[in-house]
């Protein structure tokens, strides 16, 4: 069978600090031990009909293997799980709380740290910015603070590694630089034992390669 192509930038934002969303796709296949190929769009690209005929809204990442084409990164990384052992758990309960703690990462535990992140770029010079940041800050801790309880010294969500910790750490990783995730201790070593996972080194350095590419070009 020919190897699934995904799409990612070709000049990330991020600067190859893996914050975009091909990152979790990237290591989702790592993890599996899928080799992959990787389309590279610039923004241009990514508005184009032949591109949006993938992505209805013309973002990255895509995925297309088999006849499967797919976006949304959480999709995705569902259908890599699903397809290969190694991220989700055999037993049906223990599998049906891995997909639970990965829809909580990208439903619960994102949306109030893109907006802070978000904020943080695009309002940093508005006149409210000093004024909405620790109401964002607060939002986020919040959910920090709930997940620290929940993990409560584990070294995963729930049992062994699994998407659902794939998807959190992603979504946790958005975080650095804000000095949040600082507060809890027990998160940031979290995050460090998934980020020391062969898996997710090999899928960091390919991201890195490109946008070091991308910068010599
Ligand atoms: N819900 C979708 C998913 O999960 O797949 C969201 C996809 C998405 O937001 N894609 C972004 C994109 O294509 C790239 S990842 N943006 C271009 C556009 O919308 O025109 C988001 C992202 C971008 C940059 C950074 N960064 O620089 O740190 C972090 C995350």
């Amino acid at each position: 069978m020919s190897r699934p192509v995904i799409t990612a930038f070709r000049a990330s934002p991020d600067r190859g600090r893996g914050l975009a969303r091909d990152m979790r796709v990237r290591w989702a296949f790592e993890e599996v031990g899928q080799p992959y190929d990787v389309r590279l769009l610039s923004f241009e690209a990514m508005k184009q009909p032949s591109h949006l005929a993938r992505h209805p809204f013309g973002q990255i990442p895509t995925y297309e293997a088999g006849g499967v084409a797919l976006f949304e990164s959480g999709a995705i990384v569902l259908h890599i799980a699903e397809q290969h052992p190694g991220l989700l758990p055999e037993d049906p309960a223990a599998r049906a709380r891995a997909v639970t703690w990965l829809f909580a990462a990208l439903t619960t535990v994102e949306p109030p740290i893109v907006e802070r992140s978000m904020a943080s770029i695009l309002e940093r010079d508005r006149p409210w910015y000093a004024q909405r940041l620790p109401m964002l800050d607060e939002n986020v801790r919040t959910r920090l603070r709930q997940l620290s309880a929940h993990l409560a010294g584990a070294d995963w969500l729930d049992g062994a590694f699994s998407a659902g910790d794939l998807m959190m750490v992603t979504v946790l990783r958005r975080l650095d630089g804000s000095g949040l995730l600082e507060e809890w201790p027990d998160l940031a070593a979290y995050i460090a034992r998934a980020e020391a996972r062969p898996a997710y080194q090999r899928a960091f350095a390919d991201q890195l390669a490109v946008f070091q590419a991308a910068s010599a070009g």
